[in-house]
């Protein structure tokens, strides 16, 4: 049998690098097999390294909103590279990208710019602490903010598809500093500032939450987290590091009318280049060094690079229909997947915002992480290589979320459908 590309890149990447990634999930342990190694991107396809072609919804995990390789993020990044990679020194571009930011997220007034989701989140937690000086955090079971150690307690993604939500190398005192609440149980949280009273420093949501699948809030749960957070006197932290951008122009806290206190944003602000940014009321990020006492830097953060992906992606979700459009493509992605689920008899829950989706191998509706477990896992796994054999690669693990890009089309949805049709048709015959 000849050894393909993919399963020989893998063997040689684990002699050098931990299981052969740079991220776990890559490494398809979620749903077994060999993860593909990818050769190039182009618009809504990626290309293995042995040349088979796939419709991609993972697109870099939500970065690539305007799809692989946009004529317009690659010349601004041409350009900008001939003038030098990075300076360690400030630059236009970093005012021209935060006063995008500024202008399209409803609550952000002052922003800075770092390289990761992770240290984004793990500013706004040091801001939220400096500025309040009181020292624990309320998260949510399943909600991921990054590999930052105050996260990693009942994290989503990665951790919880690896089974170790609380990872070790976490002390129990930064555990212990960690509250978890359960999603969508405004109850769960009230208890937890009662227990903790003046304690609170801050409590972080994504606002449609991305790393358990995708899980919705229910109707009144952001604005009781609003509503909460200002009695109990702390911060409301929306992590949109994946809706950022993606949910609506200005994000979910636009599509839902709730403004945090601070934002986190990743992925689509650097339009596939390395950028994290955090940003909220400027009485709150004036606490930030140089101006104020709490600390953060980074010797890339606003890398021209990175600033020149992030301004040329941003122009073009800012000017023109983007936002319709992606919700008809995604509309129409979720309704097809829908009716051939059916045509097979298979429960599963389908579950849209805008450009995002997820399909639960569950017989019940979703709303927090518990539910979210009792998804067939198995069945998921089955169902992610029946798509990825006929040429769509969906997100490889069934807790994380999908994604729909600008550069689909209405024949690349239709094409998924009829791969769905024929995926659970094989997996019926193989039952
Ligand atoms: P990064 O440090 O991976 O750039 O961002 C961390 C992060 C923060 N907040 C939210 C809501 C996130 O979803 C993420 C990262 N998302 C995962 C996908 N579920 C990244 C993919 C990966 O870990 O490889």
């Amino acid at each position: 049998m000849t050894v393909d590309r993919s399963s020989e890149l893998f063997e040689r990447s684990k002699r050098v690098i931990p299981g052969g990634v740079n991220s776990p999930v890559r490494a398809f342990g979620a749903v077994g097999g060999t993860p593909r190694f990818v050769a190039r991107g182009e618009g809504a396809y990626i290309y293995d390294v042995d040349g088979k072609r796939y419709v991609d919804y993972v697109c870099s995990w939500g970065p690539l909103i305007a799809g692989h390789a946009h004529p317009d993020v690659r010349r601004a990044v041409e350009l900008a590279v001939a003038r030098g990679s990075s300076f360690g020194a400030p630059t236009e571009a970093e005012a021209e990208l935060a006063e995008l930011v500024v202008e399209m997220v409803p609550s952000i007034e002052l922003v800075r710019f770092v390289s990761s989701g992770t240290e984004a989140t793990m500013s706004a937690l040091r801001i939220a602490r400096g500025y309040t000086l009181r020292p624990k955090v309320v998260k949510f079971a399943g909600c991921y903010h990054g590999h930052a150690d105050a996260f990693l307690v009942s994290a989503g993604s990665g951790a919880l598809t690896f089974g170790t939500p609380d990872s070790p190398g976490v002390t129990a005192g930064t555990a212990g500093d960690t509250l978890t609440a359960r999603y969508n149980d405004l109850d769960s949280v009230r208890r937890l500032f009662v227990e903790n009273l003046e304690q609170v420093a801050c409590v972080i949501v994504e606002p449609y939450a991305g790393n358990m699948g995708l899980v919705l809030p229910a109707p009144g749960f952001l604005e009781g987290l609003r509503e909460l957070t200002r009695q109990h006197g702390a911060l409301l932290i929306f992590d949109e590091v994946i809706t950022g951008f993606r949910a609506a122009r200005g994000g979910a806290q636009e599509r839902e009318s709730v403004l945090p206190d601070l934002t986190t944003l990743g992925k689509v602000v650097g339009g596939g280049l390395p950028v994290g940014a955090f940003g909220g009321r400027a009485e709150i990020m004036e606490c930030l060094s140089p101006l104020g006492p709490v600390y953060q830097a980074g010797t890339l953060s606003g890398n021209p690079l990175a600033m020149a992906a992030g301004i040329a992606t941003l122009r073009l979700l800012r000017d023109g229909n983007a936002y319709g459009r992606l919700e008809v493509l995604g509309a129409q992605l979720e309704q097809g997947l829908r009716k051939a689920f059916a045509r097979h008899g298979v429960q599963a829950q389908h579950v849209r915002r805008a450009s995002m989706h997820c399909t639960f191998f569950a017989d019940r509706p979703v709303s927090d992480l518990e539910s979210a477990k009792r998804s067939d896992t198995a069945r998921y796994a089955a169902y992610f290589h029946a798509m990825l054999e006929r040429g769509v690669w969906l997100a490889p693990a069934q807790f994380e979320t999908a994604f729909v890009s600008l550069a689909h089309t209405e024949a690349e949805i239709d094409a998924t459908v009829a791969a769905a049709d024929q995926a659970l048709a094989a997996m019926e015959a193989r039952t």
